[in-house]
């Protein structure tokens, strides 16, 4: 029996449909048609789009100067279990209204951490077996789990890298119990976002040590992982800071490097996020271009950042541009790697209707939906694809290829230069590629 299955959380709101570009109804899809194929394709399989728990469900508006402004109706109860059940009860009224199939948590979103270990593992216990029905019900699972290993005032010297062993064992205590909730859930992957795994100071900071601790870390959690059934994939989210001042996972390419420096790269891919690329100085496609080469694409937290703003804002994406140039880097890597979009982002302090919940979700999927289509039209229908082949095709044919294959070495070059009497200065076409994208956005 679920804890409240009578009542309605967001009443008045019926299940989100696909009505066209052209419907005037705010609460449905004007591209986001879940059957709809592209590119041999379900659009919902492009995307397994997943609600973030924490944003959506335990979000209050609080701020550091400002205390809460959004009093939704299923934060009231002081029983934790109780306030939890009501908890899961509103997310999956609103997860299946939206017709997603997935959603994202931490540990302690899904219940109050307990004042012990022991009380904690009671805790996530008592309401996954809650969460077991809920999604029974209603056809929903986690895209990922993970453990929130950076709000405990514990972990203020790191989680997985503290200096100190016991707050490691600690962490690693937590990590257990999120990796037995995620496997009880069936959950399809695993993440780690080691927002306190990095620095304040170089000065008190032994980074060597800290990177192997980091390293051993991960790989006990993932042979606990794969010795109790757990055949997903790992991520690592990379951002470059904030909490810390430097976070060791700083963006995708140093994160991949870790990984092959510890032999990791195999069980462990990469969840990009919009804010968190930008924060790093990068843009979006970027960072997915990054994991792409390497195969190493596993996820993505869909959300935007602010021009203005140097910090993580967690807008929920309509920068269609942004998106439709992301799109592009994913179907040519022939989508994720075990994972999908996760909309991590949040509402603004100021949206306090529990209807803007479903605003910011519905722009969310149509902004990837239409991006989806854009991104499929220039890849099989413009071109881009064919200036791109034309720029490197010196490498196509004669000493080109042979370079490519390894066959040539320095002094040969030496010698294919010393008879080249001309160079041409070949245009790069930038401004036409962008024209192309400006003139598919439609
Ligand atoms: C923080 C962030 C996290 C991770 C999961 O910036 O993105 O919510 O996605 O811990
Ligand atoms: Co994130």
């Amino acid at each position: 029996m679920t804890n409240n299955s009578k009542k309605e959380y967001f009443k008045g709101i019926r299940n989100i449909n696909y009505e066209g570009r052209d419907s005037k109804n705010p609460f449905s899809y004007k591209f986001y048609n879940p059957e709809q194929i592209v590119a041999g394709k379900k659009m919902k399989d492009h995307f397994k789009f997943s609600v973030a728990y924490w944003h959506s469900f335990c979000g209050t508006g609080a701020d550091p100067f400002g205390a809460p402004t959004q009093n939704f109706p299923w934060d009231k109860s002081q029983d934790p279990l109780h306030a939890a059940k009501d908890k899961a009860d509103a997310a999956f009224e609103f997860i299946s209204k939206m017709g997603f199939d997935y959603y994202c948590f931490h540990d302690y979103d899904l219940i109050q951490e307990g004042k012990s270990i022991k009380e904690s593992e009671k805790r996530l216990k008592l309401i996954s077996d809650y969460l077991l029905l809920k999604q029974k019900e209603h056809g929903i699972k986690p895209l990922w789990g993970t453990a929130n290993c950076f709000s405990n005032p514990v972990y203020m010297n790191g989680a997985a890298t503290n200096p100190e062993f016991d707050i490691v064992a600690r962490a690693g205590a937590q990590v257990k119990l999120a990796l037995d909730t995620t496997i009880k859930l069936g959950g399809l992957n695993y993440v780690f976002w080691g927002g306190r795994e990095g620095y304040l100071s170089l000065l008190n900071t032994d980074m060597k040590r800290e990177l192997e601790h980091m390293a051993e870390f991960l790989r006990i959690s993932r042979d606990y992982a794969r010795n109790n059934g757990f055949k997903g994939t790992f991520f690592i989210e990379p951002k470059p800071m904030e909490p810390s001042k430097h976070q060791y996972d700083f963006d995708t390419a140093t994160a991949i490097g870790f990984l092959k420096n510890y032999g990791l790269e195999k069980d462990f891919k990469i969840n990009i996020e919009v804010n968190h690329a930008t924060l790093a100085q990068h843009t979006f496609q970027h960072e997915l271009t990054v994991a792409a080469n390497d195969d190493m694409l596993g996820s993505i937290d869909a959300n935007r950042g602010d021009y203005q703003n140097g910090w993580d804002t967690d807008q929920f994406p309509n920068n269609l541009q942004e998106t439709t140039l992301a799109m592009m880097v994913i179907l040519k890597s022939s989508g994720f790697k075990g994972g999908g979009v996760n909309f991590d982002a949040k509402l603004r302090r100021n949206s306090t209707d529990l209807e803007d919940l479903f605003h910011a979700h519905i722009g969310g999927a149509d902004t990837f939906a239409r991006s989806l289509l854009i991104a499929d039209k220039l890849l099989s229908n413009s071109k881009i694809p064919e200036i791109l082949a034309k720029r490197y095709s010196t490498f196509d044919k004669g000493n080109g290829k042979l370079f490519e294959q390894g066959e040539l070495n320095l002094v040969d070059l030496f010698k294919i230069a010393y008879e080249t009497e001309k160079y041409s200065l070949k245009s790069g076409k930038q401004e036409l590629i962008e024209n192309i994208i400006f003139n598919h956005i439609n």
